[in-house]
């Protein structure tokens, strides 16, 4: 028995000094992260946000009643709410929850919180009942607010068209607004930014085609009241964007499936 011992430690002992391990090789990397084209575009838009002195805030996905609608000047049994499929949540007695429809509860939350000047855009997940091609039920959108004493629609203006030129990196962007209809802005456009094709690749900001690209507006005086702002000394813009439609734009992605099928070449 004792013989065997020492054969084992002498075993040990030769192995010691045998094995090597050289911990200057590089490690053998399985599978690497990368960063989802929808987080990249998230954080590209808060960048340049960010230059222009807009704050980011943030708010849950399960809403009120009044949040998502009522105080955006979408009054129950209105037709506006049917432009939203809503998917409606059990909880409170009279009034269900929502899974919110758009970001802009976070604006309300944010106006009845804290007073103007308010700079602000609001990224997050959004939801409607809507599945086909070019929906998906679950997706993306970033919109911003601007309340104060002066902003008019030439700061509306300015401030989107810097921003589509740094997004889409085109100093010369050719781009239009066209006069639209929300609830909650008044008056209301949306802005279409031009493409061609060259060799099947899409080229933005210049040629024929025209590309709708965000929805924007002054803010309806009935919704700066409804959050408990005095409408006759302030006034303000908002606008609206859907970050699958700019990411898809920004990386030619062709199809908006493929944001939400697991490829690990993406995740
Ligand atoms: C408050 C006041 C006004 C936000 C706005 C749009 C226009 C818009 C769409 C773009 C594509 C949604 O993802 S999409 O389908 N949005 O066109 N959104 S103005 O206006 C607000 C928001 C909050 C308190």
């Amino acid at each position: 028995k004792k013989q065997k011992s020492i054969l084992e430690n002498e075993l040990i002992n030769q192995r010691i000094k045998n094995e090597k391990i050289d911990v200057t090789l590089p490690p053998t990397l399985s599978q690497q992260g990368k960063i989802h084209p929808i987080s990249q575009t998230i954080f590209n838009v808060i960048e340049i946000f960010g230059n222009l002195n807009f704050a980011v805030e943030t708010g849950p996905d399960i809403e009120t009643d009044f949040n998502n609608f009522s105080a955006l000047n979408i009054p129950s049994h209105h037709p506006a709410r049917e432009m939203q499929d809503t998917f409606y949540i059990e909880g409170d007695e009279k009034e269900k929850n929502v899974l919110r429809t758009h970001t802009s509860p976070v604006q309300v939350r944010t106006m009845l919180k804290t007073k103007p000047p308010i700079n602000i855009i609001v990224p997050g997940r959004t939801y409607r009942s809507d599945s086909d091609i070019t929906h998906t039920p679950m997706f993306h959108q970033v919109e911003g607010l601007v309340v104060d004493q002066k902003s008019t629609m030439v700061d509306l203006k300015s401030t989107l068209v810097k921003f589509l030129k740094e997004f889409f990196e085109v100093d010369n962007l050719k781009y239009r607004f066209r006069p639209s209809y929300f609830p909650f802005t008044e008056p209301s456009a949306e802005m279409d930014v031009a493409y061609t094709k060259k060799n099947n690749v899409i080229i933005i900001g210049e040629g024929d085609q025209w590309l709708e690209i965000l929805g924007c507006g002054m803010v309806n005086p009935k919704v700066l009241e409804n959050c408990n702002i005095d409408s006759s000394s302030y006034q303000g813009f908002a606008f609206g964007m859907g970050i699958e439609r700019l990411s898809m734009l920004k990386y030619g992605i062709p199809d908006l499936r493929s944001f939400f099928d697991l490829n690990y070449k993406w995740l």
